[in-house]
């Protein structure tokens, strides 16, 4: 009989978010994320997309106490030590989320921090949350986040501030921290202003800190802000403070971009996985398979 070692646990935490049948965004890059990250991925599903890499056809919601109960079954037994949420379709889903969160212990004065991604559309410009949902967001969830990571896009759905400058980030991340958040990340990603960078703004009420990185030439960005957010997560539960999970969120996916490729006619997605070595190119598991191609 072989002899199994018995590991350590590693850090726990949960996405609560929705699926991509071609696994570019959604729960399928958070728990590559997570994996990449160093920690164990747990998941509630909150809605079913039918998509690929050129548009959603499709959302079908889980049923809100199906999400809650996830949430409580695997807070009751493995434990979390970080939670994000991603899509969360719609404000029925948002209310089952806020108070599962609130039974467990997850955000605001709990001991489980709690990373909001207010996924709000798809790339495309596809609804992935009804219109009535982001008061719920604002309400309900931000009051309880630990940090909320939204890109311009969502900024502008959120708190009406079309951000094109960077002074209009700073004030966009004020207005954001007056809703409840301990901390605020504003994504640069979409300032035309940026052309050769990237600078995400964080906000703790206090300080603000510029986080800069490189641009890249490339529409690969499906999954971007899922797999950043996720890594921020990771960083959460494996015991950072936020500015240092946020600078390993960053660092995280400015690498992903970079590797990232393309899939189908449209937009390819980032890669989680670029930090995952090719285990079959080692010596011990020659001729197993081919080399990597490339
Ligand atoms: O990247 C945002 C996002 C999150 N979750 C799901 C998605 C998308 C974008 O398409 O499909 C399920």
């Amino acid at each position: 009989m072989g002899e199994a070692t018995i590991g350590v646990t590693p850090p726990r935490v949960m996405t609560i978010a929705g699926t991509d049948s071609g696994g570019g965004a959604g729960v399928a890059a958070d728990l590559r994320a997570f994996a990449a990250c160093g920690v164990h991925g747990c998941l509630a599903v909150t809605a079913v997309t039918v998509q690929n890499s050129v548009g959603v056809s499709g959302v079908h919601t889980v049923p809100p106490e199906t999400v809650a109960a996830q949430i409580e079954t695997v807070a009751g037994d493995i434990g979390l030590d970080a939670v994000k949420t991603g899509m969360l379709a719609g404000s029925a889903i948002i209310e089952a989320v806020a108070a599962a969160c609130e039974r467990v212990g997850i955000g605001a004065g709990g001991r489980t921090p709690l990373v909001i991604d207010p996924v709000a559309a798809s790339m495309h410009g596809d609804q992935l949350l009804a219109d009535e949902a982001l008061e719920a967001f604002r309400a309900l969830l931000f009051p309880r986040a630990t940090v909320i990571t939204p890109n311009l896009d969502e900024v502008r759905l959120l708190i009406g501030i079309d951000v094109h400058d960077r002074a209009a980030q700073y004030e966009a991340a004020k207005v954001l921290h007056g809703l409840g958040p301990r901390h605020v990340l504003v994504k640069g990603g979409h300032l035309s202003e940026d052309v050769d960078g990237c600078v995400d703004l964080l906000y703790d009420g206090h300080t603000f800190t510029e986080l800069p990185g490189p641009r890249f030439d490339t529409g690969n960005t499906h999954g971007g802000g899922d797999s950043m957010a996720a890594a921020i997560a990771s960083g959460l539960a494996r015991g950072m403070a936020v500015p240092d999970a946020v600078a390993f969120g960053k660092r995280y996916i400015v690498e992903a971009v970079r590797h990232s490729y393309p899939l189908g006619a449209g937009h390819g997605p980032v890669s989680p996985l670029w930090a995952v070595r090719p285990w079959w190119d080692e010596p011990q598991h020659a001729g197993l398979a081919p080399s990597t191609l490339q």
